[in-house]
């Protein structure tokens, strides 16, 4: 009997919630042998991030997972052998009794948002206690040897490097999505929330000595693109020209095909906390749009990464980096952080591989979850 899995998922908003459960299901199953139910109460935003779904369905078997409903009115199920609340998400309180019916106990763990702070390595892995005796666990996602690590799937770089060094592959994918790049333009994929900074940077990039072709997944920053263009609407052509860029909007795709989309890019805006990741696996200059909280708490979320991320560039290109994160997230004037970056280019290129290939050296989410559990058995 394979162990049991399940793994629970309430979206708050957006697709981040769901991203990360369902990357982490799959790979569970793929890469662990665990059977793996995953609970979600938006079938919809499931949809989105696995296009084969049904989102009308209450239970279906996609890629190996259990995805089901997680219905208001919570039916008798048995609790499984290890039990993923993410996000700190509720459990249903029917379910909570499940588990302390068990006669073996099941671990429980609490699956957190990542974050590069530094408090996060001192409360991996430690437990609380929950009433009726139970026993939960806090796992986090980091970025150093004392957190949990980071998801990636055992080929993942593999099949990056393979798209990356064939032209032919690259094209043939872009080319499925729509998308022809001429052979002197930089590709860059845009992938944010609403943002006014995107005025100035786009404006930057019009006037700029390159070409740019700017892939933009349909989303949240298209009212802020769509100003730029000075369009009340998305127009019927495909391509939008202004000076030295080229704007092309592009239907959402499923989590593989947008893995293949940011490797095919030369430069990832990325947001939230899933693509985020995988910006990073791709091996290219990125920029984050950390994911609002209360009292600004994603500013030093922001910042902890930035002094992670930015050990070992040179002065300029440190400088640079920070500069355009921060203004990108404080809706500041990009004009000049990104004219800056532009000079030190080549140094953010070679950076942004030596930091996917030190990140890879960790152990990944869902095998240090397998760990986990074996260790607490
Ligand atoms: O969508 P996000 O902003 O999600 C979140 C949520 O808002 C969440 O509540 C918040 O706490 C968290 O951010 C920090 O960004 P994220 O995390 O990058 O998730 C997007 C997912 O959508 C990711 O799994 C990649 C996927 N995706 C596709 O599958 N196809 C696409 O075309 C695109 C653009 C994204």
């Amino acid at each position: 009997m394979r162990v049991s899995w399940d793994i629970f998922c309430s979206v708050v908003d957006n697709y981040g919630d769901i991203g990360v459960t369902w990357r982490l299901a799959r790979q569970l199953v793929a890469e662990q042998d665990f059977a793996v139910r995953l609970w979600v109460d938006d079938m919809a935003a499931f949809a989105r991030v696995c296009p084969e779904a049904d989102a009308q369905a209450d239970a279906q078997l996609q890629q190996d997972v259990q995805v089901c409903r997680w219905p208001t009115a919570w039916p008798e199920v048995a609790a499984a052998d290890v039990v993923v609340e993410a996000f700190a998400c509720q459990l249903p309180a029917a379910y909570i009794e499940a588990l302390a019916a068990r006669a073996r106990p099941s671990l429980w763990l609490n699956l957190e948002y990542l974050s590069a702070e530094d408090w996060v390595g001192g409360c991996h892995g430690l437990p609380s206690l929950q009433p009726k005796g139970l026993q939960k666990f806090f796992f986090f996602p980091g970025f150093s040897d004392d957190t949990g690590g980071l998801l990636r799937e055992a080929d993942l770089l593999e099949r990056r490097r393979n798209l990356q060094s064939n032209a032919a592959v690259r094209q043939a994918f872009l080319q499925r999505l729509g998308v022809v790049v001429q052979a002197d333009s930089r590709l860059i994929s845009l992938f944010a929330y609403e943002n006014v900074a995107l005025a100035s940077w786009l404006t930057a990039l019009a006037a700029g000595p390159q070409r740019s072709h700017l892939l933009v997944p349909e989303g949240r920053v298209l009212g802020d693109l769509l100003r730029w263009l000075q369009l009340d609407g998305l127009p019927p052509e495909a391509l939008q020209v202004r000076g030295h860029v080229t704007v092309q909007v592009l239907p959402f795709v499923s989590q593989d095909d947008y893995d293949r989309l940011l490797w095919s890019c030369d430069f990832n805006v990325v947001r939230g906390e899933d693509s985020f990741v995988r910006a990073q696996w791709a091996g290219r200059p990125l920029l984050w749009h950390i994911y609002t909280q209360a009292e600004n708490a994603h500013l030093d979320k922001l910042e902890a990464f930035l002094a992670l991320y930015s050990r070992g560039l040179s002065a300029p290109a440190s400088v640079a980096l920070l500069s355009q994160w921060r203004a990108w997230n404080s809706a500041t004037d990009m004009a000049a952080s990104w004219q800056a970056l532009e000079k030190v280019w080549s140094q953010l290129v070679e950076h942004a591989e030596s930091w996917c290939t030190q990140q890879a050296k960790q152990t990944d989410l869902a095998t240090a979850l397998a760990q986990f559990y074996r260790n607490w058995l």
